[in-house]
């Protein structure tokens, strides 16, 4: 059913109208991703865009469009094949980016990276510092960008004590009656609720900036060289948006600076690396070039804190609303990605002092 909804929209698309093959592919939580192999050869992505978190694809796409011509330009001019730097969108046969079917649902096809490869995990310090460096370099080939031209398609994503204030609804609501057996993570979200206006207040007292961010820089929105694992290209580009840079590093030290899994059921296995973190940070500094203000350099550890705060929450509240915003394939698959960011949130705190950044 899935499938041949795949393969109508692969015809809708002159590159794709002729399908061998077209198998779900990646880890992502919220698109439905397809790789699709042509009886020309070719090799492409299919997305089918989550229309129940991005409320307008179109926009969506429309920024994707501007921020991949944009960083093109800026590989030409550095020398490097935008072929494998960024992301390419194929027409449909209306010469649109993307295809709307019957049912309204939006697709879109991109030129698989060639001999490329995305990874879950870093595999070692230095490919996750690599990682870094790559989130680094992007930034600063957005650093131009005219940021009034991007549609903010999913209003205050990094907005913490809003996404408080939703949590605290969904505690309240208890719409599957779960909140008596977490009661401890609710506990830990709540002692903290004078820290989550920290990014938000050093903003309007006008020392951190609003930047072209990514705002979904977990490691495997990178590809990398299949062959010598080098980073290539960043992908995963709905969420580029007016944000915070620290919470960009944040967000990805949340999920590559752990020992475990996002979603590991083990919580011994789930530890905090301060080694993965300042080899990151230093790597993501020298990428970023000398662009950035004091607040983005002494904040970064406010960024990684708020990130795990931030998003354990969030899969704390799918969990308490019925698990219907993050993909899961177990019962307590969102609680268990609470639990592992409650522990790296609480090593973080304890590590605090070493994360300094002058
Ligand atoms: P999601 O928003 O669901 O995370 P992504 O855009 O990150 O979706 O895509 C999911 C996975 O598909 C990526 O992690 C990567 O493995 C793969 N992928 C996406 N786009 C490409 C591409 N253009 N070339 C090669 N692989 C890709
Ligand atoms: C979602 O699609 P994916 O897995 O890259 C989410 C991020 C979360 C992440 C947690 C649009 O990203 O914000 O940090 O899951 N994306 C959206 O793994 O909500
Ligand atoms: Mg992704």
């Amino acid at each position: 059913m899935e499938q041949n909804k795949a393969i109508e929209a692969c015809r809708a698309f002159p590159a794709t109208r002729n399908p061998v093959s077209c198998e779900r592919y990646g880890h992502g939580h919220i698109n439905e991703t397809y790789r699709v192999l042509t009886a020309e050869g070719g090799d492409y992505i299919l997305q089918k865009v989550n229309r129940g978190v991005f409320k307008s694809p179109e926009q969506v796409m429309r920024n994707i469009a501007l921020v991949t011509e944009h960083v093109g330009k800026k590989l030409v001019a550095k020398g490097r094949d935008p072929l494998r730097g960024t992301l390419h969108l194929c027409s449909a046969e209306d010469g649109k980016p993307y295809y709307i079917d019957a049912d309204g649902e939006l697709w879109r096809v991109f030129d698989f990276v060639r001999d490329s490869l995305a990874i879950q995990m870093p595999r070692s310090t230095e490919e996750f510092a690599s990682a870094g460096h790559a989130f680094g370099e992007f930034a600063a080939m957005l650093s131009d960008f005219p940021a009034e031209q991007l549609y903010d398609v999913i209003p205050q994503f990094h907005d913490t004590p809003k996404r408080y204030r939703d949590f605290l609804a969904a505690v309240e609501r208890d719409v599957c009656g779960r909140a008596s057996e977490v009661m401890p993570e609710i506990e830990f979200y709540r002692a903290r609720a004078d820290y989550y206006h920290t990014l938000m207040r050093a903003h309007e007292r006008g020392e951190l900036p609003l930047r072209v961010t990514h705002n979904d820089t977990k490691i495997n929105n990178i590809l990398f060289d299949a062959d010598s694992g080098a980073p290539l290209c960043v992908i995963d580009l709905d969420t580029v948006m007016p944000g915070f840079t620290v919470n960009d590093f944040g967000d990805a030290i949340r999920f590559g600076a752990s020992t475990a899994a996002e979603d590991e059921v083990d919580l011994s296995k789930v530890h905090f690396s301060v080694e993965k973190y300042k080899a990151y940070a230093t790597a993501y500094l020298a990428g970023a070039g000398d662009g950035l203000v004091p607040a983005e350099r002494t904040m970064m550890r406010d960024g990684a804190l708020m990130m795990m705060l931030e998003c354990g929450m969030r899969f704390l509240t799918d969990y308490l609303s019925g698990d219907t915003y993050f993909r899961t394939t177990r019962e307590k698959h969102n609680l268990d990605r609470t639990r592992t960011q409650i522990r790296l949130a609480e090593e973080t705190e304890a590590a605090w002092d070493q994360l300094q950044q002058d």
